[in-house]
Formats: structure tokens, sequence, C-alpha cells
């Protein structure tokens, strides 16, 4: 093997070895079906390489043998009846019909192949976007199809690409890098590792880890820490676990963050419990954020978020005066209109106290490889970025990743400005049922195009609704590949034991058409040597990393004292000031606000007082739960057996109050739609505040248009959101503060 200087993790047990009679191989769960960070796994086959259990694989310091549910159900998904396992297409004339046809996978590429070159030789290649859903395993395989077929519009069709990306694109134009709190999962010791130890503070803000292990982060870390000593501040409406835990509950109005993290820093500046030391050597603009701060005392601010002013201040001075502090945040950060002034000020909270790439604290987290912004970025001409729509109105969308503007590809299927589409490509989405605020203007709009691919596992309402050629796509256990880059913070590989049907691989996918489209971007003879080609700076080949991973980059803290965190190799941070910039001067050549301010959402109690008497409640979306991803697993009996339903929280108080009871179903309404839910009443929820579910649709209902998409036109909570209004930098959209009402479904209804 390769000399390499990556640590590798002893294991007792090899990569593959039988027990018990049947075949076991280590591997990484991630994708499909849905997960942000693919656990350490042990698959167990029988002798006819059906799989038969899962589970957590002990060795593996990242999960250390925990799974949670969706994984141990994992032979229910794979060999699901539901599951579609051959090419397929319809003619678009048929469009929401059931009227496909079985094709061989050479038919289905090569019609693709045919219609796509026919597109991008009449229009462009820009005229086709590529869209691709959360952060399943496709970012790189998915950029790279797009740019070497020549298209710049690759994209997460939501409304102010609201989830994660916010927060990335203003982490890295204000600081230079993105964050991560210190859990120890860059060592392979984890906890033992004697450099670490754990933050005495954890601000729990805007996520729900435990449910949600999101963005690489596994949530039971967070227990882990607690049985270590870390205390915990949570922000959050709901009274959540960790939220019972805390030592302060901030319950929050939804989308009033930005105002409660400016009040805090207020406070701590007003009291001097800031970092002097790293302010002055390492932060630009404090004068003009304390100014800015100090417009926001403590008691204006609980009158905006409802949480009592001794709790804000109480919150502010515990956290100032730790030793060392984390804020773990999610995705409530981004889901508000002005997401970015909201994530500024959530940062600044760590920034000026210093809680910077010491243990315990924020750090930029390692990573074997960073692809996940884009694996073939040389590929992108010029011509191709004068194409990308919504680059010229919001140029932040050159940070973090290289997409385009959601919201403005909406414009431009309406519209045909500044160009008209013709063609999508869909990967790991469903977003009609999800991310689609007002769904059916979104279906018609999509409908415009020519020829649409979709490639999923399951048949989904949007397939049913837009798709002319279905691609059908493997669980993690179907395929191989590499588990790098994207936050893992270590390198993984995930390993096909069995096979279901003709499903292929996403890369497999993009492979074959892509070497079919621009054969020089994919010189590969198969998918191991693309993904030998990914991890070549690790020293390992692909069947290398199998049987050595997890493999570790060494790390360091410190990383901005060493000059460590800049091309140029210099002390400090990759911004335009090389310091931490409180006062953004990004933002400001942007045209937009250099520091961080807030705004009412554009519905609420205090924005629209009138509104609010029609809809007296305000609604936040989309909590996760332990049992679903996104509108995946409905059809998977042991998950669905845990959320039969899509429900409502709502305080038992308030539901007497409309007269509405547990159990029963209710429309949410407002001026723009309703939406089916069945009533939870519980004491978590504050009397004003209700959350519903998000991405519901029904497998087991009719699928075909005039029957309602799987129930999913009746179920789709999205039809009550603003449509199509993204903050002002063109990230964030309030998918979790509206306003709407409550009443019971009528007998028939
Ligand atoms: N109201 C409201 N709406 C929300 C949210 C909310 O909180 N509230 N959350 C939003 C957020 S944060 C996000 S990220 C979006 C998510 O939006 P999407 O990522 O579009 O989520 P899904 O609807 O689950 O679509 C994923 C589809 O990909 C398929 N799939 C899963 N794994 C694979 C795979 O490996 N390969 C392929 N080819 N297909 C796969 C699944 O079967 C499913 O049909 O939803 C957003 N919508
Ligand atoms: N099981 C499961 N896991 C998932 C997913 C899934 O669908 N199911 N989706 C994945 C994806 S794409 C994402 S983005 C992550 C998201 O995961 P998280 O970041 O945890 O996001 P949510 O669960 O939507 O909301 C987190 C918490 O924010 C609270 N909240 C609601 N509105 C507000 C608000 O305005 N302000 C504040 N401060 N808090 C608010 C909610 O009550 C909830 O407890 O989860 C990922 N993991
Ligand atoms: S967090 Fe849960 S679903 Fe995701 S990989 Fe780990 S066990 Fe599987
Ligand atoms: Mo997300």
């Amino acid at each position: 093997m390769t000399e390499t200087k990556y640590h590798l993790v002893e294991h007792e047990k090899p990569f593959k070895y039988d027990e018990n009679g049947l075949h076991v191989t280590r591997g990484s769960a991630w994708s499909g079906p849905g997960c942000h960070i693919g656990c350490g796994v042990l698959l167990y086959t029988d002798d006819d390489g059906k799989l038969v259990k899962v589970e957590g694989d002990p060795e593996n310091p990242y999960n250390k043998g925990r799974l949670c549910n969706r994984c141990l159900a994992l032979t229910e998904v794979v060999y699901s009846p539901d599951r579609i396992t051959s090419p397929m297409k319809r003619d678009p004339a048929h469009r929401g019909e059931d009227k496909w046809e079985q094709i061989t996978w050479d038919e289905a590429l090569d019609l693709v192949y045919d219609r796509f070159t026919e597109i991008k030789e009449k229009y462009g290649a820009w005229s086709i976007p590529f869209v691709q859903g959360t952060g399943r395993d496709i970012a790189a395989w998915i950029t790279r199809l797009a740019w070497s077929f020549g298209s710049p519009n690759y994209m997460f069709n939501m409304s102010g690409m609201a989830c994660y990306l916010p927060r990335v694109a203003g982490c890295a134009a204000t600081t230079g890098n993105f964050w991560v709190g210190d859990f120890s999962q860059q060592y392979p010791d984890r906890y033992d590792n004697p450099e670490w130890e754990p933050a005495e503070y954890i601000m729990v803000w805007g996520n729900n880890p435990l449910i949600a292990n999101s963005d690489g982060f596994y949530g039971h870390w967070m227990v882990d820490v607690m049985k270590r000593g870390s205390k915990l501040i949570v922000v959050d409406p709901r009274l959540t676990w960790l939220a019972y835990k805390a030592e302060y509950w901030l319950q929050i109005r939804p989308g009033t963050d930005a105002a409660l993290a400016l009040g805090m820093l207020n406070v701590i500046i007003s009291e001097d419990l800031y970092d002097h030391d790293f302010v002055d050597r390492w932060c630009y603009g404090f004068d003009e954020l304390a100014q800015t701060a100090a417009a926001y005392p403590a008691d204006k601010v609980a009158s905006i978020t409802w949480v009592p002013e001794e709790k804000i201040v109480g919150a502010a001075r515990t956290w100032a005066n730790a030793r060392c502090g984390i804020v773990q945040w999610g995705l409530a950060v981004d889901t508000t209109k002005e997401s970015l002034p909201a994530a500024q000020a959530i940062g600044a909270l760590w920034q000026i106290c210093g809680f910077c790439e010491k243990p315990g604290c924020m750090i930029v987290p390692p990573e074997i490889l960073a692809y996940s912004g884009g694996f073939g970025g040389e590929l992108v001409t010029p011509e191709m970025d004068a194409h990308r729509i919504g680059l010229d109105k919001y140029s932040l969308l050159k940070f973090g990743f290289q997409v385009a503007s959601s919201d403005e590809v909406m414009k431009t299927l309406e519209t045909g400005e500044p160009y008209k589409l013709h063609g999508a490509w869909l990967q790991t989405t469903n977003f009609l049922t999800c991310t689609s605020p007002d769904p059916e203007r979104s279906m018609k709009a999509w409908r415009t195009l020519d020829f649409i691919v979709v490639v999923d596992m399951f048949m989904t309402p949007t397939a049913m609704a837009l798709a002319d050629v279905f691609l059908p796509a493997c669980t993690y256990a179907e395929r191989d590949g590499i588990r790098v880059g994207d936050g893992a913070q270590r390198g993984e590989t995930i390993n096909k034991v069995c096979q279901v049907g003709e499903c292929k691989s996403d890369m497999q996918i993009n492979l074959e058409l892509g070497r079919r489209f621009n054969p020089e971007a994919w010189p590969w003879k198969d998918d191991k040597e693309m993904f030998s080609y990914v991890i070549e700076c690790t020293g390992y080949t692909f069947e290398e990393l199998q049987q050595a991973a997890p493999a570790y980059i060494p790390f360091e803290y410190h990383r901005h004292e060493k000059g460590l965190l800049r091309p140029d190799g210099q002390p400090g941070f990759n911004t335009q000031t090389g310091r931490i910039e409180l006062w953004s001067t990004f933002y400001n050549n942007a045209g937009l606000s250099p520091v961080p301010y807030f705004e009412e959402p554009t519905e609420s109690p205090e924005s629209t007082p009138d509104l609010y008497e029609e809809y007296p409640f305000v609604l936040t979306t989309g909590a996760r739960n332990w049992f679903m991803f996104h509108s995946e697993h409905r059809q998977i009996p042991h998950l669905r057996a845990g959320r039969p339903w899509p429900i409502v929280q709502i305080n038992p108080k308030a539901a007497e109050k409309v007269g509405v009871h547990d159990g029963e179903w209710v429309w949410l309404e407002n001026g723009r739609g309703r939406c089916k839910r069945v009533v939870e009443c519980t004491e978590i929820m504050d009397e004003r505040v209700i959350m519903s579910d998000h991405a519901w649709w029904f497998p087991e209902a009719p699928g075909e248009e005039k029957d309602g998409l799987f129930g999913m036109l009746d179920l789709n909570v999205n039809k009550l959101l603003n449509s199509y209004l993204p903050g002002k930098s063109g990230f964030g959209a309030n998918y979790k503060s509206m306003l709407c009402k409550v009443y019971p479904v009528k007998e028939g209804e």
C-alpha cells in the first residue's frame, strides 16, 4: 500500500468476514435512502447475495456502533415492492398519467443523449438545468455531468436555496471558511484524544441534532459531550429533548433569530464580556458591530422574540463567560428570508468571544478532499458562467457552491428571460413534494420544458408529474462509492453487497452518460477508477481505501495563527482584510448591509397585524422526525408505523380555543392555500405557535395527476408559503415563519 500521511483506524476485523453463516461487509451508509452523514455500517448478506440485516459498526469512530431506525430498516427499503427497477419512458403528452413504457438502459441513455444533444445544438447547453435535492451523495457527480455537458445551471430547487447554503455562503463571505463545532470528530481516537476538550457551553440554535444528524454532524455526539460536562443553551420554539436538558431554553418566536442574536451581542458588548485580545488581533469592524447591536436592548428584543428579558441577558452572560463554546446551528437559521444577517449575527456570538480554532470551540473542518463545492470546476468556461441564472443579480452565488438561483430559474421558466429553458435533469430530488413553495405554480412552470429526466429509486409525485424518462437508482447497499468532503471529515467507502433489478448507481449513470456527452471529461473505465482518481491525494486507490477506511487528515488547532487558513500562507483568515469581518467588505461591495440586522418575516404578528387576526397562529414547518427523511420512507412499513400521518403540533389550550382535538384531521389554511394534517396536542408548543410536518404524500394513494398525485396536492404545507420571495442576497426564504388558521376537516372532504 502507498505511504500516506493520513491516520487510519486500527481494525480488529478485516473489511469482509463471515459470521454465523452470513457474509459481513464494512461500509458507509451514505444514500440512498437520504441522510447527510453516512454512519459506519456492517452489511450482512447470505449466500444468495441477499441483504439480510444492517448493524452499526462498533469499530467506526464516527458513530461507534450506533444506528438510527432508518438504517436499521434498510432491508425494507432495498426490497420494497415499490422500487422502480428498470428504466422507463413516457410520451411528454402523457405527463401526470401512469403511461410508462419499460425500456433498456441502452435505449434510455441513447434517448437522453439524443434529446439533450438536440436541445444543446438548437438552444445552448445552458437551457438544461441540472437539479439535485439535499446532501445525498450526488454533488460531485451531478456538477461534473452538468459542467461537462456545458450547462452552468446546476441547482438546488429550494426558494432562497434556504438550506445550509446561506450559512455556508455567509460564513465564506465574512470569515473565508465554513465552521463546525469541535466534537473531536477529526480524531480517530475521538474523546480520548489528549488535545481535545469538551465545550463548556453548546448553543443549539434552530437545530435538533439528535433527530436530524445534519451536515456531517452525528447527533449522538451531543449526548456524548453532555456526559463529559458540556452544558446547553437551546434556541427553539419547541421544547425538544435537548431543550429540556438545557440550562437555558430560549423559546423563540419563529423567524426572529437575528433579533435574539443581536440582543445577546448587545449584552456581551455593553457588559464588556467579549474576548478583547481575539477581537483586537483577528477581527475587523468591531466598533460598527457594537453600534449595530446597541439598537437591540434586551427589553426590545424580548418583545420581538417572545423570549423573556432575563433569559436573554442570563444566556448571553453565561455564554460569554464560558471557557469555550460551540454554536450547533441548523436549518432554522436558513429558513428565514433575511438569513444571511441572521447567520452573521449568530456567527458574531462565537467570533467576538474568541471561540475559534481552539479545543471545544468552533473549527474549520478538515476534509479529506474539498470537492464538495463541485467536482469539475475546471470545466466551467467564462461563457458558461455568463449564462448562470441569477449570478448577475446575486454576487454571493460565487461563494459556497457554484449554483444557479432557484428563484431566478423559476422566473426564467415563466418568462423565457434571459433565455428559454428546454430540458431538465432531476437527480435525488422530489421538489414538487418537498421544496417548491407553491407546488402547483412550480409544476406548471417545469411542464413548459420539452424533455425531463428523473433519477430516483421510487416513483414520486414529481416524477409522475414531470418525467419523460425515469432512471432507477441504487441504495447504498447496491453500489460502490466514496465518502469524502462535504463535511465528512474522514475518508470512507460505500461498498456494494447486493443488486436489485437493473438499478444502477448515480455515479455509474452519470459516468456512462457523461462519457457520451464529453469523453475527455470522463476518461475512467469504470466507477472504481473514477473514485481512485478523486481520492488520489490520499495516496490510496479505491480498493485500498475499502480495506483501510476510515482515514483521517492530521489536524491541529490555531491554524489562523500558523497561516494555515489562507492560500498565501499568511496568518489570519481568508478574507479581504485577513480578519474575521464583523463588518463585511464583501457584503458592502455586493450592495448588502455590511453589518447584521433583523427584519420581520413577510407575514407575522408584527408585520401584518390584520392578517394575524384572521390567521392567529405562527406556523413553523418541517421539524424533523425519527422516521422519515423529507418525502422518503412513506412506503417503508416499520418507518411509516412510527409516523403514519402528517401531523401538526398544537398546544392543548390553543387546540381547545379553536375547537380542534387530538388525533383529528384539520385544515391549515392561509390566503395562499390549505393542507390537511392530523392534530397532535402537545405542551412542547407555545400557545401562539404551531408546527406542521412537511413533504407528505401517500405512495398508497392513486398517483395520476387527476387523482391528486399520491395525495400530495392535498397534503403539501408549502402551498401556504410565500411564493419565491428570497432574501435580498438571494439566500433565505420564510419556510418556517408564516401565519395560518386551523379548523376541522368536514366529513367527505
Ligand atoms: N415546509 C418545509 N419545506 C421544506 C423543509 C422544511 O423544513 N419545511 N425542508 C427543506 C429542506 S432543508 C430540504 S434540503 C428539502 C429537501 O428536498 P429534496 O432533497 O428534494 O427531498 P426529497 O423530497 O426527499 O427528495 C429526494 C428524492 O430523491 C430520492 N433519493 C434518495 N436517495 C437517492 C439517491 O441516492 N439517488 C437518487 N437518484 N435518488 C435518491 C428519494 O427517493 C426522493 O424521491 O426540502 C425542503 N422543504
Ligand atoms: N430524520 C430526518 N433527518 C433529517 C432530515 C429529515 O427530513 N428527516 N432532513 C435533513 C435536512 S436536508 C436538513 S436541512 C436537516 C435539518 O435539521 P435541523 O437543522 O435540525 O432542522 P429542523 O428539524 O427543521 O428544525 C430544528 C429545530 O428548529 C426549530 N425551529 C423551528 N422554527 C424555528 C425558528 O424560527 N428559529 C429557531 N431558532 N428554531 C426554530 C424546530 O422546532 C426544530 O426543533 O435535517 C437533515 N436530517
Ligand atoms: S444518521 Fe441514521 S440514517 Fe443517517 S447514516 Fe446514521 S444511522 Fe443511517
Ligand atoms: Mo436541508
